[in-house]
């Protein structure tokens, strides 16, 4: 087994240095497709990029493979210039350069984002970026925590919310009369003064790229990637729960509780595990030995075990949790397999649990709209 953190695969950086000369024989196309660590497009223009999920490989996804998600066009922010307004219900309203937040104590923080929109190209309802697996991702992420800005700031006590506002703005599809929205979404101030909240300057110890948030970004550790603001621009401070687009229209979901219909926010990620290998529709040779593997991950909680299915549901193994584990990380996972002796069509999928005792339901809650896909995926392979 290769170890976490390892460089990247001999075999990746061939990829890479490879691009522009003709691929040597012995690999076949179908295998060169899947192990391309290059960005897939969902969208062009806002950019949407989905990481290459049957070419995960390490705990860590480098920078130019994590997935990016926009919803506007990315905001070209200068470091020199660019300030952080903490206004809104505080003692202290303060206006901060990025390098009086640079010499506020750092600190690094390892997460895994997911789009709460990922794998929604494999649901009925065709609305949103059609991501399939890869929006989804993990890093290390190094800043200053939020905590300590709100410290600073002091926060008044009728303080319940803190919004995060981008720095992108644009018109929303659905209602041009409105003009130009900026992107934003809160935290309650509970989540907020939680360690595992950043302020993220700095991404895989390199400077925070531009398509992921530059010059700072939230990384808000457990919770679906849409809480995580990039091109931060202002924290408010709320004494209400902040109504924004982004927090109480977009990225809900509908609860039915005691016969009435409520919408909420979403926040905590689901437990959920995806397939790397093999990836749907990949044609496996009879009788050889395979590696099945993917990842796996939860909200705040461990992933305490991954099953794999080779009969569409009827019969689970264990897979094997392998490489690192860390709290608000994916886990990776593999099984060792001998593919079927006869040529044939098979429904892998794999179910992961979490130390909450959280499961991936079999079915899908329509009331989850086109967001919180973490139902159990069939992959269909052909043997032979
Ligand atoms: N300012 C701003 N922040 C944003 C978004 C955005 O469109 N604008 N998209 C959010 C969503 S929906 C996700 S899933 C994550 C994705 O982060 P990434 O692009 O670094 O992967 O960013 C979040 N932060
Ligand atoms: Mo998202």
């Amino acid at each position: 087994m290769k170890p976490d953190h390892s460089p990247r695969q001999t075999r990746r950086d061939f990829l890479r240095a490879s691009s522009a000369i003709a691929f040597p024989a012995l690999l076949s196309n179908e295998l060169l497709a899947a192990d391309d660590p290059t960005l897939i497009v969902r969208q062009k223009t806002p950019v949407n990029l989905e990481f290459p999920f049957a070419s995960l490989d390490s705990f860590i996804t480098p920078n130019d493979e994590f997935f990016v998600r926009t919803r506007f066009p990315i905001p070209k922010l200068k470091a020199e210039g660019w300030r952080l307004r903490v206004e809104g219900a505080v003692k202290q309203p303060l206006t901060l350069s990025l390098d009086e937040i640079r010499r506020l104590s750092a600190q690094t923080i390892t997460a895994t984002l997911e789009c709460a929109g990922n794998s929604r190209a494999f649901l009925d309802r065709k609305r949103g970026v059609p991501w399939q697996y890869g929006a989804v991702s993990n890093a290390t992420w190094t800043g200053v925590l939020l905590s300590t800005i709100l410290e600073k700031a002091g926060l008044r006590e009728k303080a319940v919310e803190i919004v995060f506002e981008g720095a992108d703005e644009g018109e929303i599809s659905s209602e041009p009369e409105l003009g130009k929205v900026a992107y934003a979404r809160s935290l309650p101030v509970a989540k907020a003064k939680q360690a595992n909240v950043l302020l993220a300057y700095r991404m895989n110890n390199k400077e925070l790229p531009v398509s992921h948030g530059f010059p700072l970004r939230a990384i808000v550790s457990g919770w679906y990637g849409m809480a995580s603001v990039k091109w931060l621009k202002r924290i408010i401070v709320s004494e209400q729960p902040f109504g924004g687009y982004y927090q109480t229209f977009s990225y809900t979901f509908f609860e039915k509780k005691g016969g009435l219909v409520t919408v909420k926010p979403i926040t905590e990620q689901l437990v959920k595990s995806l397939i790397a290998r093999p990836h749907p529709g990949e044609k496996l040779a009879a009788n050889v030995n395979y590696r099945i593997h993917g990842a796996a991950w939860t909200g705040d909680a461990e992933i305490a075990r991954v099953e794999v299915s080779m009969d569409g549901g009827k019969s689970w193994q264990a897979a094997r949790l392998t490489g690192k584990s860390a709290r608000f990380c994916w886990r990776l996972w593999e099984l060792p397999w001998r593919t079927p002796k006869k040529a044939n069509k098979l429904t892998l999928m794999c179910r992961a649990t979490d130390s909450n005792g959280q499961s991936q339901p079999m079915r899908r809650d329509p009331a989850r709209r086109n967001y919180l896909v973490n139902h159990v995926l069939p992959v269909e392979v052909v043997i032979g």
